[in-house]
């Protein structure tokens, strides 16, 4: 039992405490913790609870839809459409917004969220998540799809569950970031990881390397010195990671640093990204800023975007500050063209000259 432990409800209520709405805020990220228990409970159950598998729908996205996606996103709207604290909810699971029913009273907050990231991973037990992001909604009408295009800098709360050997919530309300453990024992989540700081410095990246032929030479030339290790540019030996589940590669990143990479490409000329701008880049945007590390689409400030579409992409570079600033520099030196041409010890003239003098 953690008697004494700090529970999500007492630590909203101290960095809550303020007048306005601040009371409504940690209600409604009460009701989302209440969601996130039970899609933990379906994702724990897996085969035993007939949830894994597709089904014959597709998404927004033109994604086949997981049993679990539709079960999630239910569980999301279910939890907090009733509770007269918010205008209106968004989901990658859904083509428009979900407008409010008849019968229950609206609030002063928009929640937009991905019900269940990941959820490729559902059917081979990888760790999945939920990723949430909180706005205002100052007018008394219902929202139009345009009031929630906001830029990620408005957030006034965002946050990730990471349904892994342990259930975790990941949340800021801009304050810090902040992870609490889901205790089953009393359903409750208690505060075991305040104040999360990401290290400036880290020699850990995470990128879909199968992508390698699409990307642009900025983001070539940062992981190939990256595998070029002690013997290139870097001095130093890196590590790889890439588990297809950005929930859990952040939450890694947060607790012992690292970057995350899903930079444009070439691949679909017509998605200037894979992930989604509202419902992913920009809540972890948020949760790795506050944590003092730095997010960019490698030529922007996230969380400076001016959304154009709900369900739009973006490039997304993220992580350790001086890892990310140096992908950044990169972009820069790219685009005004000079960047030091990249050269592989292979092709370097000096090298192959080296050679000859022993032959
Ligand atoms: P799914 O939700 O469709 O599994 O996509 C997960 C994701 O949006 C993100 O969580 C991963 O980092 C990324 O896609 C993995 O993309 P690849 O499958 O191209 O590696």
């Amino acid at each position: 039992m953690h008697l004494g432990r700090t529970t999500l409800s007492k630590f909203l209520i101290q960095q809550l405490a303020g007048a306005g709405d601040q009371g409504k805020l940690a209600a409604l990220l009460v009701d989302v913790a209440a969601a996130v228990k039970a899609i933990s409970a379906m994702t724990a159950k897996g085969a035993l609870g007939g949830f894994l598998g597709a089904i014959d729908q597709t998404n927004v996205q033109g994604e086949q839809q997981k049993k679990l996606d539709v079960l999630a996103n239910d569980a999301m709207v279910t939890a907090t459409e009733w509770g007269g604290l918010v205008a209106g909810l968004a989901s990658e699971e859904l083509d428009e917004p979900y407008v409010i029913p008849e019968g229950f009273a609206r609030g002063p907050y928009l929640l937009v969220f991905d019900p269940l990231d990941g959820s490729s991973n559902t059917d081979v037990n990888v760790s999945v998540g939920t990723i949430f992001s909180v706005l205002k909604h100052d007018r008394d009408e219902a929202p139009a799809t345009i009031d929630y295009l906001q830029p990620g800098a408005s957030q006034v709360a965002a946050g990730y569950a990471i349904y892994g050997p342990a259930t975790m919530l990941v949340l800021s309300v801009g304050q810090g970031t902040h992870g609490f453990t889901l205790d089953r024992e009393i359903g409750n989540f208690i505060l075991t990881h305040p104040n999360l700081a990401i290290p400036e410095d880290s020699s850990e990246f995470a990128i879909n390397t199968s992508n390698a032929r699409f990307w642009e030479p900025p983001v070539h030339r940062y992981v190939t010195e990256c595998q070029a290790g002690k013997a290139g540019e870097r001095g130093r030996d890196f590590n790889m990671r890439w588990i297809a589940s950005m929930v859990a590669e952040v939450h890694r990143i947060l607790m012992r640093g690292g970057v995350f990479m899903y930079p444009k490409d070439t691949k679909d000329p017509a998605k200037p990204g894979r992930l989604r701008l509202m419902y992913e880049a920009n809540p972890i945007a948020m949760l790795i800023e506050q944590a003092g590390g730095a997010a960019s689409t490698g030529r922007h400030r996230l969380l400076d975007l001016a959304p154009e579409q709900l369900h739009q992409r973006v490039p997304v570079i993220l992580g350790s500050k001086n890892e990310v600033q140096r992908i950044v520099r990169y972009h820069a030196e790219y685009a005004r063209g000079e960047d030091k041409p990249f050269v592989s010890p292979l092709f370097n003239e000096r090298s192959l000259f080296r050679t000859q003098e022993f032959l």
